[in-house]
């Protein structure tokens, strides 16, 4: 049985919470993750607060069990979205691209659970001290908006700087990555890329079928140089915009390079101009299949996993 301290401090059956990703993080997927037994996330990103209230109805009317809402520190309505999160009682919350400090009170004196996305110790550790719940130790494998530190060395610096559950992240597709993630002292793991190759994720075919095709050197990141790093897959626009890094250009060129790129990858499925943002794991995920059977596929190869490491000393015994 896969669980941890942080299946009790959620209400889930597993320890795999599934990413906050903008457009992507659906009523769909957040419900099929919860209904699968783990946690499924509701991505505001910049969303209205009307339409994430609305997708926080349905979400509810698909699942009866526990979900979240991951808040994007960015979004022009983080404000009143961080309202509707708390109008709506959302036992969870997690952040992203940002440091959520002045809204923690708020959400704790409704006994939400917070659980910032971090990519550094120094920020976990300010965070545990104003009493979040949990972090997201998030690596720079990851998809979309990222930290500077791979998972590897950051999930351990940060379990060893904090005495709240460390849940890791980016680079975790199937039950060795969790494996793996638990040997690092984490005692959860947050799973983007792979729930988007499934069949209850509403983002478009084309979208889809570029995580299915993508490889281990796929993707590239850009906005290393204006200090907003971006993982996408390596296309048009993404050499577009490393050029415009090369070239200095202003914050203006930037945004309007940018401008609803995101949108037209995961919705209009344009691959080729829009901010196809997925985790370098991409090229492990050969197939699209069902939220259930890649939680389980999980579940039952933990064990499994464990036993092949363990082979290893046994077989230097011998
Ligand atoms: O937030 C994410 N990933 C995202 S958000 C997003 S939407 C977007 N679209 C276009 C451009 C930028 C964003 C796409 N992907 N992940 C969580 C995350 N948070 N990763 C890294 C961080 C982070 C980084 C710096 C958190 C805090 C931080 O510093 C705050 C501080 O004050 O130290």
């Amino acid at each position: 049985m896969l669980k941890t301290s942080l299946c009790d401090l959620l209400h889930i059956q597993y320890p795999i919470i599934q990413g906050g990703m903008a457009w992507v993080a659906t009523p769909e997927l957040a419900a099929a993750v919860s209904n699968g037994g783990g946690l499924g996330l509701l991505g505001a990103a910049n969303m209205p607060p009307d339409v994430l209230r609305e997708a926080i109805n349905k979400t509810k009317a698909m699942t009866s069990r526990p979900f979240g809402v991951n808040v994007m520190l960015m979004s022009p309505f983080v404000k009143e979205v961080m309202q509707v999160v708390i109008d709506e009682r959302i036992p969870v919350v997690t952040t992203g691209a940002g440091n959520p400090g002045e809204y923690i009170p708020a959400l704790k004196a409704i006994g939400t659970k917070v659980i910032p996305v971090v990519a550094s110790v120094s920020l976990a550790v300010r965070l545990e001290r104003i009493g979040v719940d949990a972090v997201v130790a998030e690596g720079l494998e990851s998809g979309g908006h990222v930290g500077e530190v791979t998972t590897m060395a950051l999930v351990p610096q940060i379990v060893d700087a904090v005495k709240i559950p460390v849940i890791a992240a980016g680079g975790i597709a199937d039950a060795r990555g969790v494996v793996a993630a638990f040997a690092l002292g984490a005692k959860g793991v947050q799973i983007g890329t792979r729930f988007v190759a499934s069949a209850e994720c509403i983002a478009h075919e084309n979208y889809k079928r570029a995580i299915l095709k993508a490889k281990d050197r796929s993707t590239v990141l850009t906005g290393l140089s204006t200090g907003h790093p971006v993982r996408v897959i390596e296309n048009k626009l993404a050499r577009q915009f490393l050029e415009l890094e090369r070239q200095g250009g202003s914050v203006e060129e930037f945004g309007n390079l940018g401008a609803g790129k995101l949108r037209a990858a995961t919705c209009d499925g344009d691959i080729d101009h829009g901010s196809v943002m997925v985790g370098q794991i991409a090229g492990l995920i050969q197939d699209i299949k069902p939220v259930h059977q890649i939680i389980q596929e999980i579940v039952h190869g933990v064990p499994r996993v464990f036993e092949s490491v363990q082979d290893c000393f046994l077989n230097n015994e011998r």
